[in-house]
């Protein structure tokens, strides 16, 4: 079951039809307890039959926090470690990689992130930009992962590679963070080997591609919640994406009207163009 949202509700695809459901439904999922979720997935009450979905918004209450994980990847390791060797900061990245803690930082409030088909940003300050492709948990307030969707953590390598510590100035800002199209719903619903593909295409010309798979996650889903839970409470859930395992050379930088496809296998696709 996939649950959609939009400026007209939410919306879920069941068994290939698409039918409305109750406005309270996300907030439900987001807001509960541990235990809880499987009875509300199974009172889901499906109502109208819709034919089509538009003006897609991201599947997350604006209350809700999205964060990240870091380097959970070999790949997203050794591209930062070249990025910030000048600097001195690579050490970091190999250290991270290997420690029992994993880096865990804030990227966006729900209300600040971007749906299926809107814009994303590079910022003014920054020479070298690249969108990451990460699959990302929803979690309930009890700390249980509900559903999965697909995230964008666009980031700014110029300014990360310059000084580790400018971290948060390279993953947040103004269209920073794009989540969707929907939530896969249920703890088991994604398969352990999903792969995870990415298509960067300019003037509609194939410019980037490539791909990676959940196999080489270093991480398991539960151990990232579990430090994010550890010491914060989130009364309205939150969202984690899980890092990348997909990072384009030292020859590629995302440009204003590119177009970014994120697609994971059984949750689905995510575009957007950037502003
Ligand atoms: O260490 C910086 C951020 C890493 C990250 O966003 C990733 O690995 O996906
Ligand atoms: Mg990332």
């Amino acid at each position: 079951m996939k649950l959609f949202r939009s400026v007209h509700g939410l919306s879920l695809e069941k068994d290939g039809q698409l039918y409305q459901v109750e406005q309270h439904l996300l907030s439900r999922l987001f807001r509960s307890g541990r235990g809880e979720i499987g009875e509300i997935l199974s009172g889901i009450e499906l109502l109208e039959k819709q034919s089509d979905l538009r003006d897609q918004l991201p599947p997350v209450l604006d209350e809700t926090e999205i964060w990240a994980s870091g380097v959970t990847y070999l790949r997203s390791k050794s591209a930062r470690m070249e990025e910030s060797e000048k600097a001195g900061g690579d050490i970091f990245y190999d250290l991270v990689y290997e420690a029992q803690r994993p880096e865990l930082f804030f990227k966006s409030m729900g209300s600040r992130a971007v749906g299926h088909g809107g814009h994303i940003r590079v910022r003014e300050d920054s020479s070298w930009d690249v969108p990451e492709p990460e699959l990302t948990l929803a979690i309930n307030a009890g700390g249980e992962i509900f559903g999965f969707t697909v995230g964008n953590d666009v980031s700014s390598r110029s300014i990360e590679g310059e000084n580790p510590l400018y971290l948060p100035q390279a993953k947040v800002y103004r269209g920073s963070c794009a989540l969707g199209p929907s939530l896969l719903l249920g703890r088991d619903a994604i398969s352990q080997r999903a792969s995870i593909e990415l298509k960067i295409f300019r003037n509609d010309q194939l410019v980037f591609e490539g791909e990676t798979d959940l196999t080489q996650l270093k991480r398991r889903f539960e151990e990232l919640v579990e430090f994010l839970y550890r010491e914060l409470d989130f009364a309205h859930g939150a969202m984690l994406m899980t890092g990348t395992g997909v990072v384009p050379g030292s020859d590629f930088t995302l440009s204003s009207g590119d177009r970014v496809e994120i697609t994971i296998e059984g949750v689905g696709t995510l575009t957007n163009h950037v502003a």
